[in-house]
Parts: structure tokens; C-alpha cells; sequence
């Protein structure tokens, strides 16, 4: 048991998970810079394992929208409780896209080039969601405007900013911090960090 006279992080709870410290502020990580991405320009591309689709923004905003909260946990080990978003839900966006039962495996795709892998069962969840509003503002692009990934309940490097789109798979591949030593999953709860 560490000393109480030691700086420890918050109190775990069911709220915080271990090793996380609560911040106000709303930090930005991304691993180099913020892609420059034309609206104009913007589509949306399922590959792999899966009937092939583009999707414009257009498509993208006649998709049902809803509000969210939820809390955000980064590896580095800031969280932060109750950000508000605006966005579409995983689930009403799988039902206009046509997935071959085979696949298993998500691959996240981005402007910039960054990638991150997900399980079809930890995507495809009520709580998850492509935001495109923070706070009731247009999702500022350091924090991945104009469209993201949320997926709340694994560490948010897999929230993937800027996305641009899903490649389905059979058999899991690992995405660019998985393949740096981050854990496959990343559940915060489990302190699913690293792979070593
Ligand atoms: N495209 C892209 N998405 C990304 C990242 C990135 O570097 N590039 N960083 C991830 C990490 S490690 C975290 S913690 C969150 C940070 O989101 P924020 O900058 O909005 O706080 O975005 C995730 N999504
Ligand atoms: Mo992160």
C-alpha cells in the first residue's frame, strides 16, 4: 500500500479508473499535427470485409443525431468527466452500411494517416459515436474536427480524430500506437495500457 503522505493520483473510482488523474481542461494529443482537411472534399470510405461505400457529409448529417455525455480517458493518464458532444451513433450508422457476418475487426482510418484497430464488439455499442459538436460548438479540428470517433469505454487513443473511415476485417490487425507497444483493447478499467 503506497504511504498517505505520497501525491497519488485521484481515488480510483467507479468513475476514475486506476492510475488516472481528473483535469478541467481539455488537453489535445495527437501524435504529430492536425491534418488539414477540406470540407469540401470530405468523404467517408468502408473497405474490407464489407460491401464497399463513400459516404459525403451530406449522407453522413441525414443519419439521426443525438446528444452525448461521456468521460474520456486518456493513457497518458488525464481523464476528463462529462464532455458533451454531438453526433451519430455507431448503431444508426451501421444500419446504412452492409458488413459481411465474417468480420470481426474494425481498422479506423484518418486524415493524416493515423490508424487504430477495434474489435466489431467494442464498436458496434448503444454508447459510442462520430461526433461532430463539442460542448455545442463545431468540433474544434485540434480535437478532430470535423468528425471523430468517441468510443467511451476504452482509453481514447481509439477515439480516432478525423476519420475518415472503416476498414472491416476478418482477423485483427494492430493501428499505429497498438503497433508501438499500446495495448490491443486499451480498457482503462483493466489498465489495458501496453502490450508488454
Ligand atoms: N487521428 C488521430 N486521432 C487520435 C490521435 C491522433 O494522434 N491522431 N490521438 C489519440 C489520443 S492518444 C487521444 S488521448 C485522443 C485525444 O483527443 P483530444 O486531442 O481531443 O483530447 O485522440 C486520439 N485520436
Ligand atoms: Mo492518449
Amino acid at each position: 500500500m503506497p504511504g498517505k503522505f505520497f501525491q497519488k493520483p485521484t481515488e480510483p473510482n467507479d468513475r476514475v479508473p486506476p492510475g488516472q488523474y481528473l483535469t478541467n481542461g481539455f488537453p489535445v494529443l495527437t501524435y504529430g499535427s492536425t491534418p488539414p482537411v477540406d470540407m469540401k472534399e470530405w468523404e467517408f470510405r468502408i473497405s474490407g470485409t464489407a460491401a464497399p461505400k463513400i459516404l459525403t457529409w451530406d449522407n453522413f448529417m441525414q443519419l439521426p443525431q443525438s446528444e452525448f455525455t461521456a468521460d474520456f480517458h486518456c493513457v497518458t493518464r488525464w481523464s476528463k468527466l462529462d464532455v458533451k458532444w454531438t453526433g451519430i451513433k455507431v448503431t444508426d450508422f451501421m444500419k446504412v452500411i452492409e458488413v459481411d457476418p465474417r468480420a470481426k475487426h474494425i481498422m479506423e482510418h484518418c486524415y493524416g494517416g493515423y490508424t487504430t484497430n477495434i474489435s466489431m464488439d467494442d464498436f458496434v455499442r448503444e454508447e459510442n459515436f462520430f461526433a461532430f459538436k463539442l460542448f455545442g460548438e463545431p468540433l474544434p479540428a485540434e480535437h478532430g474536427g470535423p468528425m471523430r470517433l468517441v468510443v467511451p469505454h476504452l482509453y481514447a487513443w481509439k477515439s480516432a480524430k478525423w476519420i475518415n473511415g472503416l476498414e472491416f476485417l476478418e482477423k485483427e490487425d494492430l493501428g499505429f500506437w497498438e503497433r508501438n507497444g499500446y495495448h490491443q483493447r486499451g480498457e482503462p478499467f483493466a489498465e489495458e495500457r501496453y502490450s508488454y
